[in-house]
């Protein structure tokens, strides 16, 4: 079993393994432990990473490189028509309303699905990992945004099955440096005494992220989080090629924003001069030879200009701390320390708004590029059996609160009840209790619109199905049971229908997980229609003994923006059948370059491997197809 967690950056992912020396972050075959969030797909190949981030000048329409925010987004989502205009390749729409990208791969126009593409990358990283443990890789932990809802989570986990792996769980970034944080500290309060409470703050290339955790030995606690998805690196970046863009039309007359590739080209010296004037303040210089219609550029800037140009972005730094600080109802000096990670935290003028607003200097301890990968690779370990690791308990929170809404065909019972409040504890369980004589539709969205990073407020739809009444005709006790999984995801993991049965008996105890009780009365003449448990009016008071049985019910989920995988398709076909088309095109990638010259027996075991896999999926559409002509058989015979 493989202990392994990954990083998926907008920009840099990292990778951290457990060894017999503990947790350490790997090199890929370049000797770099960051590997580019890039995807190139060429004619005859594609490369992924450090290689694919050289082609981004040579091959920039098929060099997909800011995907991570796709996942889940529908294509007319208001952040993907922004990105855009902004992109050297192109997005497409795909049948089910979700973001695809459109390249040119192996001499075909494809689209490929943002599962595909993160999937690509992926592969990459297990193959990296995989070098450097000398053992197949597919157990793992992977980081996503604390503010990543069910759409965005499901799709990341759609990419990882295509990839091949087996995600453990996804862990909230914050969370993960949290982990990270505490795991390996000695002088923890112990569980009676109080908390140390510790903020976290990640900012990224594309994001900004904070979090409280309520440290104790042996366990963490989040107890909000909050963020602005909205705000990273890339804003400075941006804000900087506008500007030279401005200045090199004015001073050369050049039109930077019509050439695409002069973009790519600026927008990667900004970046590189933004990294120079976080160390430096005086003037520093911009030189791209050879930029446009063969004309040299130069340009400066020093620190203060930066801060002056970037007011707009520095003045967003403050909100989500106070946010923060707001829903955790902690004052100042109950912090013990600010704990900064993430690439772009390194610009001063960030730190020190930070520190301002907590009236402390912030803590540079973790890595700042690595500490999230540790944190997974720590979370990977502890949930493997394999692994002796520090227990070590992880509370997360719900970032954005999630009402149900209930409603059958006949029945007028149509109510809601938000099932998890912002900040509430994760991964959690609940019941609730119906009254139903018939099938009823339960919808999940989520309950506050203005916090959302996109307008797409629904979950999904979970039609609970069969239900009857009671042989008497009186409605029948449905508990569904909702969920909040390890990975952030919310579902109706299952509901069963209560029948009383006549005779003797003791109350059958359900058998479930701890879980808070929520009861739910309707279809009930109005006084009855309070919350609290049914008494059967004949037991007067005393506990009747009624026999109890419990039908597990079917439940036909109805998610939203998991449509690519088309309504005929059952789940596992779809992972299936992505896998195969992966496997297949690795292997013609394969047969273009080293496997151009190699022994029979050589091809022989590609071909088996690939028949290992595709096979029980032939088999299993042969045996779909057969069916009905057995029934016909059958028939004729009875
Ligand atoms: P996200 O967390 O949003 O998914 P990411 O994890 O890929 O993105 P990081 O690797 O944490 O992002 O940070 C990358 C950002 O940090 C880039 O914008 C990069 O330019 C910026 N950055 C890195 N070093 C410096 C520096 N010395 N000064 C200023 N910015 C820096
Ligand atoms: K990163
Ligand atoms: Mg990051």
């Amino acid at each position: 079993m493989s202990v392994v967690g990954i990083d998926v950056g907008f920009q840099n992912c990292y990778i951290a393994v457990a060894r017999s020396g503990g947790i350490e972050t790997i090199a890929n075959e370049y000797s770099d432990r960051c590997t580019p969030a890039w995807v190139s797909l060429a004619s005859k190949n594609r490369t992924i990473g450090n290689a694919a981030k050289g082609q981004i000048i040579t091959n920039f329409k098929n060099t997909v490189h800011g995907f991570k925010k796709f996942h889940g987004r529908a294509f007319d989502d208001p952040y993907v028509q922004g990105e855009k205009p902004k992109l050297p390749y192109s997005l497409h729409k795909l049948a089910s309303g979700n973001t695809g990208i459109k390249v040119r791969y192996l001499d075909e126009d494809k689209v490929f699905t943002i599962e595909q593409v993160t999937a690509m990358l992926l592969t990459k990283l297990k193959e990296t990992s995989e070098s450097a443990l000398k053992k197949p890789v597919v157990d793992c932990v992977i980081s996503v945004p604390s503010f990543f809802t069910d759409a965005e989570r499901r799709s990341v986990m759609d990419a990882t099955q295509i990839a091949g792996l087996n995600c453990l769980r996804l862990i909230n970034d914050t969370t993960a440096v949290a982990l990270a944080y505490g795991i390996y500290k000695q002088d923890l309060p112990t569980p009676e005494e109080k908390p140390r409470n510790v903020v976290f703050v990640d900012l990224g290339h594309s994001s900004f992220q904070v979090s409280i955790s309520a440290f104790n030995k042996g366990k963490l606690k989040v107890l909000a989080t909050a963020f602005d998805p909205y705000l990273g690196g890339r804003n400075f970046d941006e804000a900087l090629v506008d500007n030279f863009c401005e200045e090199f039309k004015a001073r050369y007359k050049l039109n930077v924003r019509e050439n695409p590739r002069a973009i790519l080209r600026l927008s990667q010296e900004c970046e590189k001069l933004k990294k120079l004037m976080s160390a430096n303040c005086s003037d520093l210089p911009i030189n791209i030879e050879c930029f446009m219609n063969d004309i040299d550029v130069t340009g400066k800037m020093n620190r203060v200009q930066f801060e002056e140009l970037c007011a707009p972005f520095l003045m967003r730094v403050e909100a989500p701390l106070k946010a923060v600080m707001e829903q955790s109802k902690l004052s100042r000096d109950e912090i013990y320390a600010v704990e900064v990670v993430g690439g772009a935290t390194r610009i001063p003028s960030i730190k020190e708004r930070i520190s301002k607003f907590f009236g402390k200097d912030v803590s540079t301890t973790l890595n700042a590029d690595e500490a999230v990968a540790r944190g997974c690779a720590l979370q990977c370990a502890i949930m493997s059996p394999a692994f002796k690791v520090r227990e070590f308990s992880i509370t997360d929170v719900v970032p954005f609160p999630i009402t149900l809404r209930w409603k059958s065909p006949t029945e007028d019972g149509v109510g809601e009840c938000e099932v998890y409040s912002k900040n509430h504890a994760a991964p959690f369980s609940k019941v609730i209790t119906f009254h139903k004589k018939e099938p009823f539709d339960l919808e999940a969205f989520y309950s506050l619109p203005q916090e959302l990073p996109y307008p797409d407020i629904r979950i999904g739809r979970f039609s609970v199905q069969n239900v009857v009444p009671q042989p008497d005709g009186e409605s029948s006790k449905v508990k569904v049971k909702v969920r909040i999984n390890v990975h952030g995801i919310f579902s109706v993991s299952s509901a069963s229908l209560i029948e009383k049965q006549k005779g003797e008996g003791e109350d059958v105890q359900m058998d479930m997980e701890p879980t808070l009780e929520l009861i739910y009365l309707f279809n009930l003449p109005t006084k009855e229609r309070v919350p609290g448990e049914k008494q059967d009016p004949a037991a007067g008071g005393s506990k009747p003994k009624v026999k109890v049985k419990s039908t597990d019910l079917p439940i036909l989920a109805n998610i939203i923006r998991q449509l690519d995988r088309g309504v005929l398709n059952d789940f596992v076909e779809y992972e299936d059948s992505n896998r195969l088309t992966m496997m297949l095109e690795d292997t013609e990638n394969w047969l273009y370059e080293e496997g151009e010259d190699q022994d029979k027996q050589v091809y022989v075991d590609k071909l088996e491997d690939l028949k290992s896999f595709g096979q029980p999926i032939q088999d299993k559409h042969r045996e779909q197809e057969d069916r009905p002509r057995a029934f016909e058989e059958m028939g004729k015979k009875i």
